[in-house]
């Protein structure tokens, strides 16, 4: 079997831009950085090194583009933060509106209600992640989170330019580049990636949820772009057009960083008479092993279980690990990513990537977003796999949500590592800044195992 670092996690992740970051300034101080820490010294310097300063990251699962995409894929502004389909769910879930009625309005007066409802309203504190949010947002940008109306905030995005409001966000969440999510079947989307200017820092997360879940419906397009395909993936010259697609368009997205999918929670990934199964087994894993690219797997939501609540209407459900066991182990080749949907996926993900080298859990998104749970993986992860995973992506949709989503994930990382380091230090271990300092560096970037063949 290939060693999983040898290729399988070759990516546009090359650059060890975040060691330079976080490990530059001791350059200097070399002693320092090298001396050994006091168990009192340890949560002050894991604070300072889990800081959006000191620790810039590559957030690696977002639905983000640049302004250059333009104002229906670029999502910012006040009114885009609380048409967030977290917020929306809570307005819907309240009672407070009927969906129908919601999505007739424009953009301003769904902001203007929603803010009325679940902020200015004494009657709702935003508890939930997705309201609170917002007002971490607007206090990071300098707005006041306590305003009766939005008239303040439209004021402060009229007079910004998007470039500056991508600037702040991405300095205040100490995000370095972000992978987007593209999917090439939706037409809107994939009129930009033909003809559009990409932001350097935007890399393309190139999405295959619709080629497969979806094939019947993905050949129709596929045909009439010039990809004969026939109903039977498993064909060799329909197989082989999938592959070529999947070239061709690894070639147009700017630096592909994965192919990835989410699956329903009982799909038989492994099932080669299956649809499913059979695009991955016959073109989508070959492509991405040729490509040198990983895949990245998303078991869990339910989509459209309230389908007039549109993006806001999706639910969860506990997948089988079996039939995923099953696929990385038949493709040793391939490199995976996996990050399950429902929090009582998380242990055996984790598992799983203990027996097979090809295999790495990764971050927090949507139902499992929330501080206890992200606490709780993050330990049995570090206690499980040692540092053998990405602890964090954001999953954000509009800018500002990099700011709530990165601030809470690093707060709750410092308070975890500081307690695992003075466990360590207790133990005997003699731990440094450096040495901390190398370990964040380790968690963020997962061409570390190209080291390890
Ligand atoms: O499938 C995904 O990538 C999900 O993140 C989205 O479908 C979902 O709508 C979302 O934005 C969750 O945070
Ligand atoms: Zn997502």
């Amino acid at each position: 079997m290939q060693a999983l670092g040898t290729s399988a996690y070759k990516s546009n992740f090359d650059a060890p831009l975040l060691w330079a970051y976080s490990y530059g300034s001791y350059l200097q101080s070399e002693p320092l950085a090298m001396s050994t820490l006091s168990r009192d010294q340890i949560p002050a310097v894991v604070a300072a090194e889990t800081s959006a300063q000191q620790l810039i990251v590559d957030d690696w699962h977002t639905h983000l583009l640049g302004p250059q995409a333009g104002p229906q894929l670029c999502l910012y502004g006040i009114d885009q933060q609380l048409a967030y389909h977290y917020v929306r769910r809570k307005l819907f879930a309240a009672g407070h509106i009927d969906p129908a009625t919601f999505y007739a309005w424009s953009l301003e007066r769904q902001g203007d209600f929603t803010w009325q409802k679940l902020f200015a309203d004494p009657a709702s504190d935003p508890f939930d992640e997705g309201c609170r949010g917002v007002v971490v947002a607007l206090e990071a940008l300098g707005l006041d989170p306590n305003a009766a109306t939005l008239h303040q905030a439209r004021q402060f995005y009229a007079d910004t330019p998007p470039q500056e409001i991508q600037r702040r966000c991405m300095e205040l969440a100490g995000v370095r580049r972000i992978v987007g999510t593209q999917d090439v079947f939706n037409d809107q989307e994939r009129a930009y990636y033909e003809s559009g200017e990409w932001d350097e820092c935007y890399l393309s997360g190139f999405r295959l949820d619709e080629l497969v879940l979806h094939y019947p419906r993905a050949a129709v397009k596929l045909n009439t772009w010039g990809y004969e395909v026939g109903n039977d993936p498993s064909q060799p010259a329909t197989a082989q057009a999938i592959r070529r697609f999947l070239a061709d368009w690894y070639g147009k997205l700017h630096g592909v960083a994965y192919g990835a999918c989410s699956f329903p929670p009982h799909c038989p990934v492994h099932d080669l008479s299956g649809l499913e199964g059979a695009v991955l087994h016959h073109a989508v894993l070959p492509a991405l092993r040729e490509l040198n690219l990983p895949f990245f797997m998303m078991p869990g939501p339910i989509r459209q279980l309230k389908p007039e609540w549109r993006d806001a209407g999706d639910g969860v459900g506990l997948a089988d690990m079996y039939p995923y066991q099953h696929l990385v182990r038949r493709h040793p080749d391939n490199a995976f990513f996996i990050t399950p949907l429902h929090n009582a996926n998380q242990y055996d993900a984790s598992v799983l990537s203990c027996h097979n080298d090809n295999i790495m859990v990764i971050g927090h998104w949507w139902f499992n977003y929330h501080p206890g749970l992200v606490e709780q993986d993050l330990r049995m992860r570090l206690e499980m796999t040692g540092d053998r995973f990405i602890p964090f992506n954001s999953d954000a949709r509009v800018l500002e949500n990099l700011i709530p989503k990165w601030q809470r994930f690093r707060a709750i990382l410092a308070n975890v590592l500081s307690e695992k380091y003075q466990d360590l230090h207790d133990a005997g271990r003699q731990v440094t800044r450096a040495g901390i300092a190398q370990t964040l560096q380790t968690l963020f970037t997962p061409n570390r195992f190209s080291q390890l063949s």
